[in-house]
């Protein structure tokens, strides 16, 4: 048991420099809150070639740049797993244009159309809850 709370604290602490420094990247008017349109042009940038389509490799290999300095990458590695499956709602194994842009609604969780830090946080940590059922 403390072994998992010490793990749980060590991940959080470490997670939140990465979904911060995510934040400030896409926050680029700087209004401190992240706009659909702001999220809209970074995350199509992980379509790296440009098909409309992102397999699981290719949405884990941008995860990977977006997390890196993340100090237990095999939690992180599962957060990602997490968000593409979550995100796939057609379950083609394939993240579409769409469905990226989808993920947005996800973090702006009351839907002003702002995402803000404290949204960002609540993203961040459910993403590393295991999806059950
Ligand atoms: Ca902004
Ligand atoms: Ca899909
Ligand atoms: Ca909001």
């Amino acid at each position: 048991m403390l072994k998992v709370l010490v793990l749980i604290s060590v991940v959080s602490l470490c997670a939140g420099q990465v979904w911060l420094a995510s934040f400030n990247a896409l926050d680029t008017n700087k209004d401190q809150s992240v706009s659909q349109a702001e999220f809209d042009v970074a995350i199509v940038s992980v379509d790296t070639n440009g098909d409309g389509k992102v397999p699981e490799a290719e949405w884990m290999s941008a995860w990977r740049g977006i997390t890196a300095g993340n100090h237990n990458q095999a939690v992180t590695d599962k957060a990602g797993k997490n968000i593409f499956d979550y995100n796939d709602k057609n379950k083609d194994g394939v993240l579409s244009i769409a469905e990226l842009k989808g993920m947005y609604s996800v973090i702006d969780t009351n839907g002003d159309g702002k995402s803000t830090t404290t949204e960002f946080a609540h993203a961040w940590q459910d993403s590393h809850r295991p999806i059950t059922g």
